[in-house]
C-alpha cells in the first residue's frame, strides 16, 4: 500500500461535497416533515445547545467562534463531510431498527449515482498504474429467506490506495473504482480491484479544524462502500471494513460493524479474497 506523504488538502480530497449533494437532491426521498414533528425535533436540539452552554459556563468569546466556524462549513462546502462524519451513524442506526438481512451502514458524502454497469465477473475501472494491495470481492446476494437474487445490483465505490475518491480529487480519472456490478442466474458476483487506504479528513478544513482542536484524531478505517439493489427488495447501504485495520475501533464516523468486517484469505502469489454474502428484505408492503 502506499502511504499519505502529507496530509490531504481539504480542496485535494475534496471535502466540499456540496456541490455533489445539490446536484443528486432529486435522487432522495423528500422529507414531508409536519410542523409540530418539525417544532419537536428543532426544540430538542436547541435545548441540547442550550444546556451544554450552561453545563459548560461558555463564553462570549467562544459563542462568536462557533459563529466563525458554522460559517466557514458552509463557506467550505463542507457540511455534507460534517453531516455524514458526525451525524449520519444516529440516522442509519436508527433506521436499522426495522431492517433486517445485510447491516447497514452511512452512505457518507462520496456516492455518485449512475457508474459503469459491469457484469458478474469484472474488474473495477482503475488507472494502469493503480497502486494498492489487488483484492478480490467475491459472494451472492440472497433474499433473507436464502433466495438467490439474479440482476441485482452491487454499486460499489471506494478510496484508491492514498484515500483519495474520484469524483472528489482532481488528479483521478472519472469513474475510477466505481461501478454497478451486475450479478448472475445465481445472484453470485466476483470484483477485481485493489484494497483502498484508510481515510484521513482534510486537516485543513474546518472539519479537520475541529477535530484538532478538540484532540481526536481524523481517521476511518479502510474500507469499501457499497449499495445492493434488487427489484422487489429494500436496498442496503453498507460498508465493508477489513481485519485488522487501523482505526477499526475508533472510526470517527462511528460506522463499523462487527458484521460487516472480512477477513481476505491470500494465498501468498498475490491472489486476496474476501468473500461477503448479501441479504435483502422484500421491500415492505411488496
Ligand atoms: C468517507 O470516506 C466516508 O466514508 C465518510 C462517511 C465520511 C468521510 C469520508
Ligand atoms: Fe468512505
Amino acid at each position: 500500500m502506499s502511504t499519505i506523504e502529507s496530509s490531504p488538502t481539504a480542496a485535494g480530497a475534496g471535502a466540499n461535497a456540496s456541490e455533489n449533494f445539490k446536484a443528486t437532491a432529486g435522487t432522495r426521498d423528500v422529507a414531508d416533515t409536519p410542523p409540530e414533528r418539525v417544532a419537536a425535533i428543532v426544540t430538542s436540539v436547541l435545548k441540547g445547545v442550550h444546556d451544554a452552554i450552561a453545563a459548560h459556563d461558555v463564553s462570549y468569546p467562544e459563542f462568536q467562534a462557533a459563529k466563525a466556524w458554522l460559517m466557514a462549513v458552509g463557506e467550505g462546502g463542507e457540511w455534507p463531510l460534517f453531516m455524514d462524519v458526525f451525524v449520519e451513524h444516529a440516522v442509519e442506526a436508527q433506521v436499522a431498527t426495522s431492517q433486517r438481512g445485510t447491516k447497514g451502514s452511512i452512505l457518507g458524502p462520496y456516492y455518485l449515482p449512475d457508474q459503469v454497469r459491469l457484469s458478474a465477473t469484472c474488474r473495477l475501472p482503475r488507472r494502469d498504474d493503480e497502486q494498492g494491495l489487488p483484492l478480490v470481492l467475491a459472494g451472492q446476494v440472497r433474499d433473507i429467506d436464502g433466495t438467490p437474487l439474479a440482476g441485482a445490483e452491487v454499486d460499489l465505490w471506494q478510496a484508491d490506495a492514498d484515500g483519495y475518491y474520484s469524483g472528489f480529487a482532481p488528479h483521478l480519472p472519472e469513474g475510477n473504482l466505481r461501478g454497478v456490478i451486475v450479478t448472475d442466474d445465481e445472484g453470485r458476483y466476483e470484483i477485481d480491484t485493489i484494497q483502498p487506504a484508510p481515510y484521513q479528513i482534510p486537516t485543513d478544513g474546518p472539519t479537520g479544524q475541529l477535530i484538532e482542536a478538540a484532540g481526536w484524531h481524523p481517521w476511518r478505517p479502510a474500507h469499501l462502500h457499497i449499495q445492493v439493489r434488487a427489484a422487489g427488495h429494500r436496498p442496503v447501504t453498507t460498508q465493508l471494513y477489513f481485519a485488522g485495520g487501523e482505526w477499526l475501533d475508533s472510526d470517527v464516523a462511528e460506522a463499523t460493524k462487527p458484521e460487516l468486517i472480512i477477513d481476505p484469505t491470500d494465498d501468498g502469489n498475490g491472489n486476496r479474497r474476501g468473500v461477503y454474502d448479501f441479504e435483502l428484505e422484500p421491500q415492505p408492503g411488496s
